[in-house]
């Protein structure tokens, strides 16, 4: 414990969401989308290294290797899950491209459409390519296009399919040509076939058995997608959400499609929101806000049954077209955040994206989200702008008639935490991201400020909106309530325990914490020894690198001594506490441990809080009572310990900076000698198990 970043993956909210061992996340790429270029090696942004870049690092991370002969392919998803594994890395299942249907384009597409796109294979000469091209807005064709879109489609069916059957848990398509943009009778804006709307139409349609009935579709391509909007304008079983750059109808595809007023038609009133920014330059801030405040609680109504991803990285920072800011930590937690709706049944099917270098990345981040491979953690060092908020608080008034979180006024409080955006020097042009702009920040004066994140804009337990006065009321209830939290690892050292309390960071620590909503210092401070065995393990953290970190087996055992520190807080902080010791990005609106919890935990010793899972403290434990107060603390859980015995999960050694931070927590509380602490160290990462 005590280390914030200690978690082998991020949350897992649901009981249905895979163990991190056993997700399956599928792959497609196929050489033959490549094939599909701009003639006469015009340079094109939607070109074929822009999958190659993301296949590439995909292999090149280890996420996408092939295990030599053993290669999972297609026939071997049924497979022995523990093959998805190696050397501890999780691989994705590598599936085969696959052609779609003439059927399956036909779901939303005319027969017209479709034959032209054919044609192009077929068309006898490049000029005549060329004027057929012309005829449509931002398209071009070669002899390979039409076999690349055929590609595109057929594999964001194969994923989905796949997921719907349950054979993957997830997947991701890196195709092209892209999709969003193609209208039923029409390609328009690189896209050819739209990809994302055929698989969707082919779940519904074609393959009603396997039971996916509303599928929520997330277009955070930055280009508003118009194709797939129409396409499901009318229709109550796809919620499409498409946040995009609008600047008031001027960015493409220009017009009044995107904007947020497009709510849908007939039984599909409702089930279209568009959130349109009005410039360029919204980053993580922007979109999380959007993700807190729209997305979420609409979703949570909603109930989707599967999730598909029109997972353009155009907005990402660095994007020549977008002139957006979006990092890839952002889209890791836009995507994290979406983990937790239909049972995690996600599929990511690319769109634009045309910096090589952020495709890669942002690809890469959501990879690792869909593997649960790492945690997503991590803070937010920036606001959103106030046009931002303006946009929000219009497009939540324009559907709050049909999803009525949405009608709840947003508080100054949440609204206040903003970026009022000045003039630049340059011209709103898209590709003044690589300007440094200066920022004026309304009301906040101090880094710390600023450094301050999303901690306090979370929406309470109905998904609603905290008012500036009411918080959820769990957490005025546990307040009232003391617990002694022990610690036996750097929180030993009082400086660093308060990073949790008041956020912030100190000397070693890579990342600054967020802190508790209440921020009120422990009320007392004591140490007292625990007959429980301290042991390192876990191979590394982002806080401290390589090197184990520090566990106390959660059974007693009276030939063990363990040195704890005890800080007197609130039961509310120790939810907050508790919350980043595993996990972050995470929305309390109910208690991880509450007053039921702290009453069972007093028999039975100790209690695993099912949605931080994923952490690697999630096992609370119980050592007896001071002054009255229950002691808790956190840790692994005994099956852990086994796991730790056996070799599946190793044991290690704390590296030098975090073994000298817990040694200068004992020396700095009096309980030890500098000798006695490293020896004390040195004993309980060397002695076996
Ligand atoms: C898929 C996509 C962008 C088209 C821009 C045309 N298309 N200027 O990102
Ligand atoms: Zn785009």
């Amino acid at each position: 414990m005590d280390v914030k970043d200690e978690v082998d993956g991020p949350l897992s909210r649901s009981s249905d969401v895979a163990t991190p061992k056993d997700r399956r996340v599928g792959l497609i790429y196929d050489e033959r989308m490549c094939q599909h270029y701009a003639p006469d090696y015009e340079d094109h942004p939607e070109c074929p290294d822009r999958v190659r870049v993301i296949w590439d690092r995909l292999n090149s991370s280890g996420l996408a290797k092939r295990l030599g002969y053993r290669a999972r392919i297609i026939t071997a998803i049924s497979e022995n899950v523990a093959d998805s594994t190696r050397n501890g890395i999780k691989r994705c299942i590598i599936l085969n491209a696959k052609d779609a249907d003439d059927n399956h384009l036909a779901l939303v597409h005319t027969k017209n459409h479709i034959d032209l796109i054919k044609s192009t294979s077929s068309e006898r000469s490049e000029s005549r390519r060329k004027r057929t091209a012309a005829k449509f807005n931002s398209i071009y064709f070669n002899e390979g296009s039409s076999e690349a879109a055929y590609l595109a489609a057929g594999s964001v069916i194969e994923v989905a399919e796949k997921v719907a059957e349950g054979k993957l848990d997830s997947g991701f398509a890196i195709v092209r040509p892209p999709g969003h943009h193609a209208e039923e009778a029409e390609p328009m804006g690189f896209c050819l076939y739209n990809n994302v709307a055929i698989a969707t139409s082919f779940l519904l349609n074609e393959r009603r058995e396997l039971g996916i009935n509303k599928i929520l579709i997330v277009d955070w391509d930055v280009h508003h997608g118009n194709g797939t909007q129409k396409m499901f304008y009318k229709d109550p079983r796809v919620l499409f959400f498409s946040v995009h750059r609008h600047d008031f109808g001027t960015f493409y595809p220009a017009g009044d499609d995107g904007s947020y007023i497009m709510t849908g038609e007939g039984p599909g009133a409702g089930y279209n929101i568009n959130v349109p920014w009005e410039n360029s330059r919204c980053g993580d801030a922007d979109y999380l806000a959007v993700w807190d405040h729209i997305l979420i609680p609409v979703a949570q109504q909603f109930n989707p049954d599967m999730i598909i991803i029109s997972a353009g990285f155009d907005a990402a920072i660095g994007d020549p077209l977008g002139g957006c800011r979006v990092s890839p930590y952002g889209y890791s937690i836009m995507l994290d955040k979406l983990m937790e709706f239909a049972g995690g049944k996600i599929v990511m099917a690319l769109e634009g994206g045309y910096n090589l270098k952020s495709l890669a990345n942002s690809a890469q981040a959501c990879i690792e989200v869909l593997l649960q491979d790492k945690p997503v953690i991590g803070t937010l060092e920036a606001y959103p702008f106030e046009s931002t908020w303006r946009v929000i608080q219009e497009v939540r008034q324009q559907l709050s008639a049909y999803w009525p979180i949405l009608a709840v006024k947003l508080s100054d409080k949440v609204i206040d935490r903003r970026i009022t955006q000045i003039q630049f020097s340059s011209s709103d042009s898209d590709d003044e991201h690589e300007h440094t702009p200066s920022i004026a920040l309304d009301g906040f004066k101090t880094v710390d400020d600023v450094i301050q994140p999303f901690a306090n804009l979370k929406v309470n337990e109905d998904g609603q909106d905290q008012e500036a006065t009411t918080l959820p009321s769990w957490r005025s209830e546990l307040s009232k309530i003391n617990i002694w939290y022990a610690t036996f690892g750097s929180n030993m050292s009082i400086s660093r325990f308060l990073c949790y309390i008041e956020g912030g960071q100190t000397e070693g620590m890579q990342k600054p914490c967020v802190g508790s909503v209440d921020k009120t210092k422990p009320k007392e401070i004591i140490w007292k020894t625990f007959p429980h065995r301290l042991f390192f393990a876990r191979e590394r953290t982002s806080t401290w690198g390589p090197g184990g970190v520090a566990f106390v087996h959660p059974k007693s055992n009276d030939q063990e001594k363990t040195y704890m520190c005890l800080y007197k807080i609130t039961l509310e902080q120790f939810n907050d506490v508790l919350l980043q010791e595993n996990v972050s990005s995470y929305n309390l609106s109910h208690p991880l441990f509450d007053l039921t919890a702290l009453q069972s935990i007093q028999t039975e010793k100790c209690i695993s809080v099912e949605p931080v899972q994923r952490g690697w403290y999630h096992n609370v434990v119980y050592l007896g009572k001071e002054e009255d107060i229950p002691i808790l603390t956190m840790t692994c859980t005994a099956s852990d310990v086994d796991s730790f015995i056996s070799g599946k999960f190793p044991i290690n050694p704390p590296c030098k900076e975090y073994a000298n931070t817990l040694i200068k927590g004992l020396v700095g509380g009096k309980q030890l000698s500098e000798e006695e602490a490293s020896a004390y160290i040195h004993e309980a990462s060397t002695k076996p198990l």
